[in-house]
Order: structure tokens, then sequence, then C-alpha cells
């Protein structure tokens, strides 16, 4: 049995039609089902729906085989044990330094001040604003970052952003990229040896469907 974690969402949305491609249909739509755990037309082939940021841990530990997961959660995950052999080029976007409109970004880098930095992202984030020399304190936060700056919680937000619709109607500009975004396929590497008669051959169909 081979298990692929995916979360709920446009994770699962934008992954359904590249399993599809590769040979792998859902018994029942995720979306609406309660179930966590979802049959294929594959029997040796099962879904596994956790949040998100779940999705690295349950392949480390071999709980699933393999998972989809968005670079962000990737870079700010510490674990070990996962192999990352295919971009999977979906559910695409860009991680950005964003701020009030008004709110001279460049002026304060340059002034030296420190900045307050609002993010879920403090590992990224940490590691941006020191590649840069620019001082900050960083404020952790769980989601709805586009607060932060409104609230005065915070100067500035660490935040994804597709269409910018969600900044615009909070009236916030993106001032810096620091990364494109995708999801990808994650390998518990234990699997990857123990299971590859298995895992191999629906790599390369889904690596066919990325194409
Ligand atoms: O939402 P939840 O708390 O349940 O979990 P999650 O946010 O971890 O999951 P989900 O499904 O929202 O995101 C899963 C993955 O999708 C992320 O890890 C990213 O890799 C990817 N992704 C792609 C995005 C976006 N685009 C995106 N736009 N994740 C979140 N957003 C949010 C963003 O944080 C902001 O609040 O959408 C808002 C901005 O969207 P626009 O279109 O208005 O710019
Ligand atoms: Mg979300």
């Amino acid at each position: 049995m081979i298990s692929l974690a995916l979360s709920k969402g446009r994770i699962l949305d934008e992954t359904l039609p590249l399993l599809e491609a590769a040979g792998v249909v859902a018994s029942e739509n995720p979306d609406t089902s309660r179930k966590l755990i979802i049959a294929t037309s594959r029997p040796d082939v099962r879904l596994i729906i956790v949040r998100a940021t779940d999705v690295p841990t349950y392949v480390q530990y071999g709980a699933a085989d393999l998972g989809v997961v968005g670079g962000d959660v990737l870079a700010e995950f510490d674990g070990s044990g996962l192999y990352q052999p295919l971009d999977l080029k979906i559910a695409r976007c860009r991680l950005m330094v964003a701020v009030r409109r008004g709110f001279d970004y460049e002026q304060a880098v340059r002034s030296g001040a420190r900045l307050r930095v609002a993010t879920k992202y403090l590992q990224t984030a940490r590691e941006h604003f020191a590649a840069k020399g620019v001082h900050v304190d960083l404020i952790k936060l769980y989601g709805s970052m586009e607060l932060a700056p409104l609230t005065g919680l915070a100067d500035a937000i660490v935040d994804l952003v597709s269409t910018g619709n969600t900044l615009k109607a909070n009236n916030l500009v993106a001032v810096e990229e620091i990364a494109a975004v995708s999801s990808r396929l994650v390998v518990n590497q234990a699997a990857y040896k123990l299971k590859r008669a298995a895992i191999q051959p629906l790599l390369d169909r889904l690596k066919k469907a990325v194409r």
C-alpha cells in the first residue's frame, strides 16, 4: 500500500487532475467527504487528508509514503528524511514582504530602524532580513497576517501572494519578493528504497503529467 498525504483546498484541487493523468482516481471527492483516508482506483494507493503544515511530518515518520506540500511549508520544516524528487508546479504563488500603502519601506530599511514584521514564516523571514542586513523583530502569527500592519501590530508582513487581491482589499502593497513558491512531491526516504517498485512508476507518471 502507498499512502499519499494531501491537504484540502488548493493543493488537493490541483493535485487530483495530476493524479488522474497518472492513472490514480479518488473513489470519492475528498473535498466533500468527511473521510480522512480516501481509497483510489488503484487498490495499492490511498490518499490521506491532513493539514498543509502537517504533510512533511506524516511523510518524515512514514505514516505517509508520499506527500504534496508547498515550498513555503517545506522551508519552515526542520525535520529530515524527505526526498523532494518533483516540483509539481501547482499552487503557485510568491512569498512577499508587504506594508501599509504609504509606509516608506525603502526609507525604513535605509534608516537602519528596527522593523516589526509579522509572519507565520519565521525561519524564512529571519534568513531573508539577515541576508539584507535589516534588523527585525519577528512576531509569529498563525493566519490573517494582513491585519497586523492595519492594527499597528507590525510595520510589515511576510506572506504569500497569488492574485494580490487580499493585499489590495486591505490597503497593503507588496514591496519585496522573497521567493517564488510552488508545491512539490515529497517522499519518505526509507519508503523510497523499500517500496521503490511501486513508487518509481507512480513518480514517472506524475513527472509526465506535470509536463
Ligand atoms: O488555510 P489553512 O490554515 O487551513 O492552511 P494553509 O494556509 O496552510 O493551507 P492552504 O490550503 O491555504 O495553502 C496550502 C498551500 O497553498 C500553501 O502552503 C502555499 O504553498 C499554497 N498557496 C498558493 C497559497 C496561496 N497560493 C495563497 N494565496 N497559500 C495561501 N495563500 C493565501 C495567502 O496567505 C493570503 O492570505 O491567500 C491569500 C492571498 O491570496 P491572493 O490571491 O488574494 O493574493
Ligand atoms: Mg490558508
